[in-house]
């Protein structure tokens, strides 16, 4: 068994294997950047190593500091959790060079998986349904086409080496060909610095449903179940859940069992997971192979029961499985949310800085959540701003669900703006409810999914004033008592808020034993029980939470969070709009820089693509005028705010 494990990542994920190494009595080995010192993973270890400054290409992605970090505190196995060095080859070989068990598969298998054209090759000859396309090594525009042609369209262009969605086009009629599959190139180049392209017949509507594979080093394979993975957007998953629903046993045993080949046909060991798109009609289609942990493991793990780290490290330490596969027994439902600090309202850019406040759902037998940051802590730029996954058990789906819905009411989170209303849209959605799900899900109902709140901003800001009131009345009445209630005339009650750059103010007048916000007639009162305000407007009440941080107030009930912002921060923001608009909204690289000096540009064009965060971010001229300067090349690095392009004033 092995004694001492390092973990190669950080976040969630390394917290998630300490947990269980720790309970199977191996010792644990933190690494950490610049950022990271006071991170939970580096609490959580016996032992810990710094690594380097905080971008990960300085740190958790240099395969000589882990290497380093693992021979320096003795440790014989190193666990790469998912991102970072997961399924790099050479870090796997680094790995066996000097002697460290690497928790996951062996290296070949890796290698067979890195390229989806060979990856296609041999999961054909394991006779694991593909979808019709073209893998091939000619890559001759006019072989290209030409097999398009024989596939029909819509045809969909996939990035041989690619991910994520990441060098992948639809092209729906030939005369789009050429610039799809340039464009497509150009992507996948950047990306991944390989441009050869695969052809698949294009499914339109499918699902993703993937299945968890487990193999020994004794030839054992066993399928756990799969995991409807669906509800993405672009081509992050956002809930996923296990087991997937409305599929028949038929279809499940055919799926496990072609995941199992895939796996045998490469000599698997480790935990692996088999993506399959499903297509309406029931068919499935060999999609990838990943060869790592995936973060939705826990889905698995509460309907078998079954810890897949513990089965991990016994299967790197030459243990058998567990179980095998007649064992393997399924119970009820599990969901999992992925709660981000991230904007959905703008694209759901990161939102970092400072989790003022972080409470999470009641944890029990039902609800489990992993996280790797607790309040207080930061949302940094330089990695995945995930807070915290959120899973949940019912004994069927729609018990599971109530859960979710649950749990999803009683998270708080200040400081950053996160996703958790818009999961809850979806966790409340009745198609949803149904489980009518596809990989078109938030895209077809985007209408429901991007509720417009902003005509309950009014409204949540008198909440925010009232809160404050009571909050400065309990706080007074130590001193005097409430002389602004006592006088003839009406008292009020000010804050000034911010919106979209201008000040307004709520002010609150006294009326009987309430408040009013003129010339609105109803009559407000608030007060504070346990933890949470109840809110009364006229002759109804209910709870909302008021989440005061330094510039913003979130004021939150059960139907949306409205993060409201004071005005004294106006002041800063005007500066940074002073430099033009034109900003990075975020630390990233420049990938493409697609205007030159001198052009003219009309409103809205495209200036220049910014690559964060795995996604790609297209900044737009915000006025008509003339490029005066451009301040970065592509591949270059530009922090949050930095100024991008100039144009000349608007005319
Ligand atoms: C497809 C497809 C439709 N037809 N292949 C997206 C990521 C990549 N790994 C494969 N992907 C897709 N491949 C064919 N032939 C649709 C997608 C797809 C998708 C797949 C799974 C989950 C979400 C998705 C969102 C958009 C497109």
């Amino acid at each position: 068994m092995l004694q001492k494990l390092l973990i190669a990542n950080r976040g969630e994920i390394a917290c998630r294997i300490m947990r269980t190494a720790r309970q199977m009595g191996i010792r644990t080995v933190a690494v950490y950047s610049a950022a990271d010192a006071n991170a939970q993973h580096v609490k959580l270890a016996d032992e810990s190593v710094y690594i380097g400054p905080a971008p990960s290409s300085e740190s958790y992605l240099v395969i000589d500091k882990i290497i380093a970090a693992a021979q320096a505190t003795g440790a014989d196995a190193i666990h790469p959790g998912y991102g970072f060095l997961s399924e790099n080859e050479r870090f796997a070989e680094a790995c066996a060079k000097h002697g460290l068990i690497f928790v996951g598969p062996p290296i070949p298998a890796i290698a067979a998986m890195g390229s989806k054209s060979a990856a296609k090759a041999i999961m054909s000859d394991a006779e694991v349904p593909l979808v019709p396309g073209y893998h091939g090594d000619d890559q001759d525009l006019d072989t290209l086409r030409a097999e398009a042609e024989k596939i029909g369209f819509p045809v969909l262009l996939k990035a041989a080496y690619g991910g994520g969605g990441k060098g992948m086009r639809v092209v729906n009629h030939s005369g789009e060909f050429t610039e799809a599959l340039q464009s497509a190139k150009r992507e996948a180049q950047a990306a991944f610095s390989n441009d050869k392209m695969l052809l698949e017949k294009y499914l339109g509507n499918p699902r993703h449903v993937e299945i968890q594979v487990f193999c020994d080093q004794h030839g054992n394979a066993v399928y756990l179940s799969e995991r409807d993975c669906s509800v993405q957007r672009r081509h992050q998953k956002v809930i996923e859940e296990a087991p997937a629903p409305s599929i028949s046993e038929f279809t499940r045993k055919a799926m496990g069992e072609a995941a199992v080949r895939a796996a045998q046909a490469i000599n698997y060991e480790g935990a692996g997971t088999v993506e399959f798109l499903l297509d309406t009609n029931s068919k499935f289609y060999f999609m990838e192979m990943n060869t790592r942990l995936q973060v939705e493991h826990p889905v698995t793990e509460l309907i078998t029961g079954q810890d897949l780290v513990q089965w991990q490290l016994l299967v790197a330490s030459g243990e058998p499985l567990p179980l095998a596969q007649e064992q393997i027994q399924l119970n009820g439902h599990a969901f999992e949310a992925r709660i981000y600090a991230e904007d959905p309202a703008h694209e759901f850019l990161p939102s970092t800085g400072p989790l003022t406040v972080l409470r999470t759902p009641e944890l029990s037998a039902h609800v489990r959540i992993d996280s790797g940051v607790i309040e207080g802590d930061e949302v940094s730029a330089y990695y995945d701003p995930m807070i915290a996954k959120l899973i949940v058990w019912g004994s069927n789906r729609t018990g599971a669900l109530r859960r979710l819905v649950t749990a999803l009411n009683d998270f708080r989170v200040a400081g950053v703006r996160t996703n958790v209303d818009f999961l809850r849209s979806i966790a409340n959605h009745p198609q949803f409810q149904r489980a009518e799900l596809s990989t078109r899900f938030i895209e077809r109902h985007e209408q429901d999914l991007f509720a417009d709140t902003s005509a309950l901003e009014d409204d949540y800001a008198t909440m925010a004033a009232l809160a404050e009131l009571v909050q400065s009345q309990q706080s007074q009445q130590a001193w005097f008592a409430n002389p602004g209630l006592q006088l003839n005339q009406p008292a009020q009650f000010t804050l000034t808020l911010q919106h979209d750059g201008q000040p307004y103010s709520v002010t609150l007048t006294a009326h009987g034993d309430g408040w009013q916000r003129l010339p609105d007639q109803r009559v407000w009162r608030a007060s504070w029980q346990h933890d949470r305000f109840r809110i009364h407007c006229n002759e109804r009440s209910f709870f909302a939470h008021v989440l005061a941080a330094a510039g913003d107030i979130t004021v939150m009930t059960e139907v949306a969070s409205i993060r409201l912002q004071r005005y004294d921060v106006l002041l800063e923001l005007q500066h940074e709009q002073a430099t033009g608009g034109m900003v990075a909204p975020m630390n990233g690289t420049v990938v493409a820089v697609l205007v030159a000096n001198g052009d003219e540009v009309a409103e809205g064009q495209p200036l220049l693509v910014m690559e964060a965060m795995k996604m790609e971010y297209t900044i737009r001229a915000s006025h008509a005028g003339t490029v005066e300067q451009i301040f970065y090349e592509s591949g270059e690095l530009v922090s949050d705010g930095a100024e991008l392009v100039r144009l000349s004033a608007s005319a």
